[in-house]
């Protein structure tokens, strides 16, 4: 019998878009080599395998290499059927997963990035504007433990960042988006995501993401900045 194709992660060690690789491969219980990569300075390796946007994750197996982590989150779904399901069953359901998925990136993420980085007007309409989405996606996950149900799934492996980054992220910024008080379902969520055996084992020491992140602010202030439309 053939050996299994080896699987590879080109990914960062900060970077919760890697976490969701990693993530899906350890609710499938299959095993994969990290390969950290220095986004200073990339690899030959890396712009090799995702030469469209040269960035982490990459998901590499055996002679294949899978760019974007939702992307890899579903390929891994597909590729590995021996664990647990990570989409669900039924057309319906698989849709309304990947929506969410998406609204998370589109709606959440950007919107987060932005309010933590800038200043003044600019920065107020994007809080806002994450505010009013968060609360959308509070308003999704009902009174369920996680947004799929019982298990971690999609959904929940997409909204990451909120997940186990923001409170980092509110940090090293040095602005409170979120209050205690505030998205009470989505903070229980958090610990039960952060809690969960398979996915919390490959969340990175909140400690070290701190130091990271406050190193790296005048290039977050940078990034921010150049995602506004000219
Ligand atoms: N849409 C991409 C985003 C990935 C992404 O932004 N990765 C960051 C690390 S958190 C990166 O590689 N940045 C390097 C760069 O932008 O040059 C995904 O979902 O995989």
């Amino acid at each position: 019998m053939s050996s299994p194709s080896p699987v590879k992660v080109i990914g960062a060690s900060d970077s919760p878009y890697s976490h969701r690789a990693e993530a899906a491969l350890r609710l499938k219980g299959v095993p994969y080599e990290l390969l950290l990569e220095d986004l200073g300075n990339k690899s030959d390796l890396l712009l090799k395998h995702n030469p469209v946007h040269n960035k982490v994750p990459v998901l590499l197996h055996g002679e294949a290499a899978i760019c974007e982590s939702l992307v890899i989150v579903e390929y891994v779904d597909e590729a590995f059927p021996g664990g647990p399901p990570i989409l669900p069953g039924g057309p319906l359901a698989r849709a309304a997963a990947r929506f969410w998925a998406r609204f998370i990136d589109d709606k959440c993420s950007k919107p987060f990035w932005l309010a933590l980085w800038l200043e003044g007007e600019a920065r107020e309409g994007f809080e806002k504007e994450f505010k009013e989405n968060m609360a959308l996606l509070e308003a999704e996950l009902g009174g369920k433990k996680f947004f799929g149900g019982d298990t971690v799934g999609l959904v929940d492996i997409a909204a990451c960042v909120f997940a186990h980054w923001l409170g980092v992220f509110e940090e090293a910024a040095g602005v409170r988006l979120v209050a205690d008080d505030e998205f009470p379902r989505l903070r229980r969520w958090a610990a039960d995501y952060a809690a969960d055996e398979k996915v919390g084992a490959c969340l990175p020491d909140k400690q070290q993401l701190l130091k990271n992140f406050t190193a790296k602010k005048a290039m977050f202030v940078a990034s921010a900045k150049a995602m506004l439309p000219k």
